[in-house]
């Protein structure tokens, strides 16, 4: 058997939510280095403008859509122009997602929704959206990117929490579901990644010293670095994969050994 050939993605049609920059972008680029066919979506015409060229200057003529991933109508839509555009979506990557941190007692409950539709009801549109072609062609790959509160929790990060929690839970469940139909789900797990969404907590102090929490992942991570969004891509290529057609309702924690380390003693 030719093991290497297990990996690839040709011929497979990708798409890969929020993915003009940031880990979408390094896990697309990933996959169309595997072979695979590109397509993503973004929430303006700026954002996917941008992925385009990105995606070109990388040498992969990657296929753009406008779709907020909260509107079910418009995901659909987006699902029926790509199968007539580009192709039926072989595997879907569930990326989009943002971030408020906020105490939770000074949270509104609207702020606490947004998180929760976009990083929860966001992928279980999508992934509703892509599985009836899913399994009229025999095969799907569904990956969430699930995060490390999808089993820590930490102050002022309720409502994401809350939604990569339940992300884990709904993977476990659309593997449970629809598994006999060859359609494998499972979740990639980051740790703390250098993206836009993290350089807040990065950000050098007046006094020229590296934030505390940047300070404090560093002690938290056995890799003793942040991870960057380029080291995400292979494990994605994997999970996309035919070498992964057992692996199903498994969240594949890429973190550095954060979630296995109890930290560095302080000097
Ligand atoms: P990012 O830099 O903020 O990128 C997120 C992308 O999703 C952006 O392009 C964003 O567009 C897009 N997006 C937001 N809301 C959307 C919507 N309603 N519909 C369609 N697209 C939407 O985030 P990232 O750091 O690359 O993270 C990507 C994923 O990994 C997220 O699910 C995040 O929770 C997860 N994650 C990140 C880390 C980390 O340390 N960075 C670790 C674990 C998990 P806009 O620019 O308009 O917001
Ligand atoms: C935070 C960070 C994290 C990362 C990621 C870790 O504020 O704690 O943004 O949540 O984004 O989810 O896996």
């Amino acid at each position: 058997m030719d093991y290497l050939k297990t990996f690839s993605l040709e011929g497979k049609v990708a798409l890969v939510t929020g993915a003009s920059y940031g880990i979408g972008f390094a896990i697309a680029k990933g996959m169309a280095g595997a072979g695979a066919t590109i397509v993503f979506n973004d929430i303006n015409q700026d954002l996917v403008n941008k992925g385009l060229a990105s995606y070109e200057a990388e040498g992969i003529k990657a296929h753009g859509y406008v779709c907020d991933v909260t509107n079910e109508d418009a995901v659909n839509a987006m699902v029926a122009q790509i199968e007539a555009e580009v192709g039926v979506i072989d595997i879907l990557v569930n990326n989009a997602g943002i971030i408020k941190r906020i105490p939770m007692c000074e949270m509104t409950a609207a702020q606490f929704r947004q998180v929760i539709d976009i990083d929860l009801n966001g992928p279980f549109i999508v992934s509703k959206a892509v599985i009836p072609s899913m399994i009229k062609k025999g095969h799907g790959k569904i990956i969430n990117i699930c995060s490390m509160m999808s089993e820590l929790g930490r102050e002022t990060v309720s409502a994401y929490a809350a939604a990569k929690g339940g992300l884990k839970m709904l993977t476990k469940n659309i593997a449970s579901e629809y598994g006999e139909f060859n359609i494998q789900c499972n979740g990639i797990g980051p740790g703390y990644i250098a993206t836009p969404q993290t350089a807040p907590l990065r950000e050098i102090q007046p006094d020229g010293s590296r934030h505390p929490f940047d300070q404090f992942i560093l002690a938290k991570t056995p890799a003793a670095r942040w991870g960057e969004a380029e080291d995400l891509a292979a494990p994605a290529v994997f999970l996309a994969s035919d070498a992964s057609n057992f692996v199903n309702g498994h969240i594949l924690y890429v973190d550095g050994g954060i979630l296995a380390y109890i930290g560095k003693q302080p000097k």
